[in-house]
């Protein structure tokens, strides 16, 4: 089910350091049916590069169990769109209009329905999950069934040979084989050609206290300078980097190649291995464990005083919290979703059921754990209704909170 990694994926380093160490957990977003066996668990444990500050699992699970029946679904809300705003914009000033795009990891192609309206076109996906590349078809965008790398790049090349822009939102962290990613960009490029790279800002993850957004699938907690490092000796650099805060805090790292010789300035504040450190993870992993122990006692209080408390999201980040926490189904009677793909199964690793969002009014709890709190603006808004009727949130992060108004 996973093997052991020995050295750095972006420097070759093999002087890793263990920073952070979560156990053995289920993974993540296994949501199975009652009927369902799930996969089994997996060691957790973040270990640190000092050489070029790359945060790295120490185990690579088995990509075909992790993504071949995978149940995130892009989120349509409003933020989401929003976001897609921003970064269709800072992408077209730097390509122009009419760019050709191809999307590793496009999931059900909600995006590239979005690019296809904004002025991008054509375009294409890539994703090595067959069921979201069948909703992605019903929306019209075609999809390479598989992980990107040179044999997935060959096959977008045949429909479209040299790409103007490729974008990877979220999912470099996903990809165990950096080179085979780099490889796969030189047969997709031509001289003008830019790389997107979205990925969770490190330094704002370690600053929150993020540590559900450690989980199997994110092999890798990025920095520019780690990026710097793999792109050495290659074709490409970091041309440019934007911030955004969506997810709690991402990057926007753009690539181009090397024939491109501007270098915008936004990369020099990056280029020094400061801003991320072995320091800053193991005083991460330290505040981690308050913030655990603060939800766990939150829910425990509260049900000395008799009250009901679910879940809201079944985020990945959910699972990450309930198995962290030792939650059962006493201690979180159920939790609500949107995704379809999601509802009707159990919370990994728990018999906590996922229950449709508007059983939320229905069954009345006293108390949401709002485990989707990087939309935290958009469902304060959105859930109005529970809230008037008494109904209250508490946010897990950076350490248990209750939030009773919008
Ligand atoms: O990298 C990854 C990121 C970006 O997204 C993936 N590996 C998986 C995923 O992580 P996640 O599951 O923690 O992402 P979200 O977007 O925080 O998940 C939110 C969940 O909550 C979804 O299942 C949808 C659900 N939701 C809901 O039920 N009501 C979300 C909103 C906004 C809502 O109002």
């Amino acid at each position: 089910m996973y093997r052991y990694r020995e050295s750095c994926r972006a420097c070759g380093s093999k002087e890793l350091v263990p920073v952070l160490n979560l156990g053995v957990q289920p993974l993540a977003n296994e949501f199975v049916l009652p009927s369902e066996p799930h996969s089994g668990y997996a060691p957790l444990e973040v270990m640190f590069c000092p050489r070029c500050t790359l945060g790295q699992l120490s185990v690579v699970v088995d990509p075909a169990i992790l993504y071949s029946e995978y149940r995130y679904v892009t989120s349509q809300s409003e933020m989401m769109f929003r976001h897609f705003e921003k970064i269709t914009a800072d992408i077209q000033r730097e390509s122009g209009k009419d760019s050709s795009l191809v999307e590793i990891g496009s999931n059900d192609g909600t995006f590239l329905v979005y690019a296809l309206h904004h002025g991008f076109g054509p375009v294409c996906g890539v994703d090595p999950a067959a069921n979201l590349a069948q909703l992605a078809l019903q929306y019209g965008i075609n999809t390479v069934v598989r992980q990107f790398g040179t044999p997935a790049a060959a096959l977008v090349a045949e429909f479209m040979p040299k790409v103007d822009v490729v974008l990877a939102r979220h999912v470099f962290c996903h990809i165990d084989d950096w080179r085979g990613i780099i490889c796969g960009l030189d047969v997709l490029s031509h001289k003008d050609t830019l790389v997107c790279i979205e990925v969770p800002d490190t330094e704002k993850m370690l600053a929150n206290v993020e540590f559900d957004t450690i989980y199997h699938e994110h092999l890798s907690y990025l920095t520019v300078r780690s990026v710097i490092e793999l792109l050495n000796g290659t074709n490409w650099h970091v041309h440019k980097v934007l911030r955004y805060s969506i997810h709690g805090g991402a990057l926007m790292i753009m690539l181009r190649r090397n024939e491109w010789k501007e270098r915008d300035s936004s990369v020099d504040a990056f280029e020094i291995g400061t801003l991320v450190t072995e320091e800053k993870w193991k005083a991460m992993a330290l505040t981690a464990v308050v913030a655990r122990y603060s939800l766990q006692k939150m829910v425990a209080d509260l049900h000395a005083e008799g009250k009901t408390i679910c879940g809201y999201g079944a985020s990945a980040k959910s699972t990450v919290w309930v198995n962290a926490c030792g939650f059962r189904k006493d201690d979180i009677a159920f939790i609500t979703d949107t995704t379809p793909q999601k509802i009707g199964r159990f919370t990994p690793g728990t018999k906590i059921p996922i229950v449709d969002e508007a059983e939320l009014l229905v069954r009345k709890p006293d108390y949401a754990v709002m485990f989707a709190w990087n939309y935290f603006q958009f469902i304060m808004q959105k859930n109005k209704a529970f809230l008037d009727g008494g109904g209250k949130f508490i946010v897990p992060v950076p350490t248990a909170k209750i939030v009773e108004h919008a």
